[in-house]
């Protein structure tokens, strides 16, 4: 095994990242404005180890956080906090080194309220468990031999056919997704088209009136 590439193998690992964040009993936490426990995670689908290739996970708070560089070394890669407000995470990913694989960069929503689809508060659900999660795929392309040797050795099961209730990504949710965005872009373009024949109209009547104008001046 070694450090060279091994040439037109590309390897895709599915991993999903995110937050789930819980309402504190009130005076949990005596003389703090704190109002959520929540915990920030990247794993593998369906709990699947990423920490045959993954050697370390910083995760980067808000900088109202003591320390905010949180660095993981072994897995579970998670981690717990308490806090008053919502922020950008930043999710630092680093590979063995023997992989040669340059760090990857996630982004995450911290989220702690239930959000209703039109973007308020949910006042009914507001002590359910909130999560936020999403899927990802990490691509590896030509991978180093030591890489594509530890992929072999720890395969990865993939998308299922369905979701399950304890895991919503499959290839029918991302067929089921596509349809919705390609829904949304007809909507959206539907829109469009209407707004540009209501401007044509209205720019036709400015001129009329810009004209009408012209007229009564002279
Ligand atoms: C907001 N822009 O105003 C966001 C910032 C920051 C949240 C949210 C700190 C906890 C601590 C904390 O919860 N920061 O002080 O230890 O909503």
């Amino acid at each position: 095994m070694s450090n060279k590439r091994t040439k037109g193998v590309t390897v895709i690992r599915p991993i999903v990242y995110g937050n789930i964040a819980t309402l504190l009993p009130q005076k949990k936490i005596p003389d703090s404005d704190h109002t959520h426990k929540w915990t920030v995670s990247v794993k593998g689908l369906n709990n699947e180890d990423i920490s045959s290739f993954v050697k370390k996970v910083t995760f980067k708070l808000h900088e109202t956080y003591a320390n905010p560089q949180r660095v993981v070394e072994h897995p579970p890669f998670e981690l717990t906090e308490t806090g008053w407000g919502e922020f950008e995470l930043t999710i630092k990913l680093q590979f063995v080194p023997e992989s040669g694989e340059k760090p990857v960069m996630l982004y995450h929503n911290l989220r702690l309220h239930p959000y209703e689809e039109d973007g308020s508060i949910s006042t009914a659900n507001k002590n359910k468990p909130v999560q936020s999660f999403q899927y990802d795929e990490l691509v590896f392309t030509d991978p180093t031999e030591y890489l594509y040797q530890i992929f072999i050795q720890h395969p990865s099961s993939g998308l299922q056919t369905r979701s399950t209730p304890n895991n919503p990504y499959s290839v029918q949710a991302e067929i089921d997704e596509i349809r919705k965005i390609e829904e949304a872009t007809k909507k959206v373009q539907e829109q469009l088209v209407i707004y540009k024949e209501k401007l044509e109209k209205t720019t036709k009547e400015l001129d009329e009136v810009k004209l009408e104008l012209e007229r009564v001046k002279k």
